[in-house]
Formats: C-alpha cells, sequence, structure tokens
C-alpha cells in the first residue's frame, strides 16, 4: 500500500487497515455527493450508504480529491465540507492531473473512482447510475469517461443501470465494443436507473454475489483488463412513477436543449431539472437505489474473499 501513497494520493487509515486484515472494502464515489443531489439530501445519501456498506460487515471507502490528494477514505468531515461547499467541481479521469496539481477538491465521477479504487485494491464500488453515450452523440461525441475507464481499469461497477437521458442502445453497443461485460442481477434487461425496465436486454444475469464473484475472478484468471457492470434495477418498492419520469426526463432534455447546456455540465444540469420536474419522488428513488447497490456491492466484494 505505502508504496502507491504519494503526495497526490492517500488511502485512509480504517481503508488501509481493512484492505491489510482482509475485510472486504466498497469504494463510493462523490460526484454524486458534490453534483447528484442537492444539501442536505447529497450528506444523508453518502452517510447511509457508508452505514449500509459497514452493516453488511465491510469497510466503505469514499473517494474524492482533497486540496489536490485523490483520497480513498474521506473522513465524516470531509464528507460534510463536499456535500454543502456548493462549488467542487466534478472530476474525471482528465481532471486529476490539474485538480492534483494545483492543490483543489474534486468530487470523483465514475471514471475517476474507479482510478483510485484500483490504485488503492479496492475491487469493487457501488454507485447510482454510470455514464453513457448520450443522446445525439453522433452530432456532440458526448461519450462518458466512465465508458472508456470500464474498458481498461478492473473494478466492479455496481449500478441501477443508466438514465434514459442517455442512449441506453448505444450505451451498451458501447460496451459490447469496449469488451465489457455487462450483467443484470436478477434481470435479464439493462435497469433505466429510475425504472427496473429498459427494454434492452443484458448479455447474462447473475442471481446471487457468488456468481457475480465468479465472473470476477474467471475474468481475471483470464487475464481480461476493464471491470464488469452490475447492472441492479432499483427495488421495487423504490420505483416511481413511469410516466411522471419519463415526463421529466423528456422536459430536462429539451430544456438543455434550448439553453446549449453541454458537456461535463449536462449530467448535472439534467439531474437537478428531474428531480425539481418531479417534486422529490425521484430524489427519493435515487437514494434507495444508491442504498440497494451499496448493499449489493458489500456482498460481491465479501463473496471475492471467501
Ligand atoms: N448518473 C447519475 N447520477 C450521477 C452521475 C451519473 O444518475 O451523479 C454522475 C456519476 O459520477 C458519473 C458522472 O460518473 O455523473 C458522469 O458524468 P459524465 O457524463 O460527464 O461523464
Ligand atoms: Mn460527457
Amino acid at each position: 500500500m505505502n508504496t502507491v501513497e504519494n503526495r497526490y494520493f492517500a488511502v485512509a487509515p480504517e481503508v488501509r487497515e481493512a484492505l491489510e486484515s482482509g475485510v472486504a472494502v466498497v469504494a463510493l464515489e462523490s460526484t454524486i455527493i458534490t453534483h447528484g443531489f442537492p444539501y442536505p439530501a447529497n450528506l444523508e445519501c453518502a452517510r447511509e450508504a457508508e452505514r449500509v456498506v459497514r452493516e453488511e460487515g465491510a469497510a466503505p471507502a469514499t473517494v474524492g480529491v482533497v486540496d489536490g490528494v485523490l483520497t480513498v477514505g474521506l473522513t465524516a468531515e470531509q464528507i460534510e465540507r463536499f456535500a454543502s461547499a456548493g462549488d467542487i467541481p466534478k472530476a474525471s479521469r482528465r481532471d486529476l492531473p490539474l485538480l492534483a496539481a494545483r492543490g483543489r477538491d474534486g468530487g470523483t465521477t465514475v471514471a475517476a473512482t474507479m482510478v483510485a479504487a484500483a490504485r488503492a485494491g479496492i475491487d469493487v464500488f457501488a454507485t447510482g447510475g454510470i455514464g453513457g453515450v448520450h443522446r445525439g452523440a453522433e452530432r456532440t461525441f458526448d461519450i462518458s469517461a466512465d465508458l472508456a475507464e470500464l474498458a481498461r481499469t478492473d473494478v466492479t461497477v455496481v449500478c441501477a443501470g443508466a438514465k434514459s437521458v442517455l442512449d441506453l442502445g448505444l450505451t451498451l453497443e458501447y460496451l459490447e465494443t469496449a469488451g465489457v461485460p455487462v450483467v443484470g442481477y436478477g434481470t435479464d434487461e439493462f435497469p433505466a436507473f429510475y425504472t427496473r425496465s429498459s427494454g434492452h436486454r443484458v448479455p447474462a444475469r447473475v442471481d446471487t454475489p457468488q456468481e457475480a464473484a465468479s465472473a470476477i475472478s474467471a475474468k481475471r484468471a483470464l487475464g481480461l483488463a476493464g471491470g464488469i457492470v452490475v447492472a441492479n434495477p432499483i427495488p421495487e418498492e423504490h420505483a416511481p412513477d413511469e410516466a411522471l419520469i419519463s415526463v421529466a426526463i423528456e422536459s430536462a432534455l429539451a430544456q438543455a436543449a434550448r439553453e446549449g447546456i453541454e458537456g461535463a455540465a449536462a449530467t448535472p444540469f439534467l439531474l437537478e431539472r428531474i428531480h425539481a420536474i418531479t417534486g422529490g419522488a425521484s430524489e427519493v428513488a435515487n437514494k434507495q437505489l444508491v442504498y440497494a447497490n451499496a448493499r449489493l456491492a458489500a456482498r460481491i466484494a465479501m463473496a471475492l474473499l471467501a
């Protein structure tokens, strides 16, 4: 562990001890804190996700860039600061070197969190939804760096699929081209974040944490680089009304187009609009799916060590 730590990369003592003593560790991201929810819902979500991981018997490691240090295992105070600051930029892979060199803070995306997790030796990471190929990408080329990261970095990402603000068909095509296994957890369909189905089939399905862990081990034994997407549908009881969500998504997309919102700002803008339009219903769903993913990630991480 000490060999990878330096002035730009740190692993919190609690996380280091867990890794060294063979306790399962689950990485959690921080763009979800800085850009995924308003305050204080973001704080509640970050704390509860960590609590759920602990409840399962694993150790949480929330990742972020703190004063230029890519940090695996934010403290409670750091999480509170990330939640309340309001001006911490989103940090994807491409942003890491400059934030580090300048000693700045950054909320890490799925891509940047995978970079940190892999470097620390963490196998499993839980989030809400992954980035993907945006609608209209044939014009804008807006394809999340999360997908390229999944192609190269060996971390399993447990998510509720991806939001249908994205083009889910093209997202799955990209992942296929990049050689990234996508497995449905207890489903044959790729979930669409707020909704359990999307109409797009996944290439494979697993029904237990042990099955997911076996696939991860087999991929490694074959020397295949890159991650695995475990797509865990939102629990039935927390899934909001589909019509409400689809109206909100279409309206958010139309507003983004009118206002010319593009690039890194696109995802945070769309999330905020959807939360506002659904009057908080999507926010409750969003939190619950994150907790379900944290729980499943902990179980997979523990199965990997068994
Ligand atoms: N999707 C969500 N909530 C989120 C994100 C995506 O439903 O908070 C965040 C994640 O951190 C993801 C990032 O990695 O947005 C993708 O941003 P971009 O499309 O700019 O790569
Ligand atoms: Mn983008």
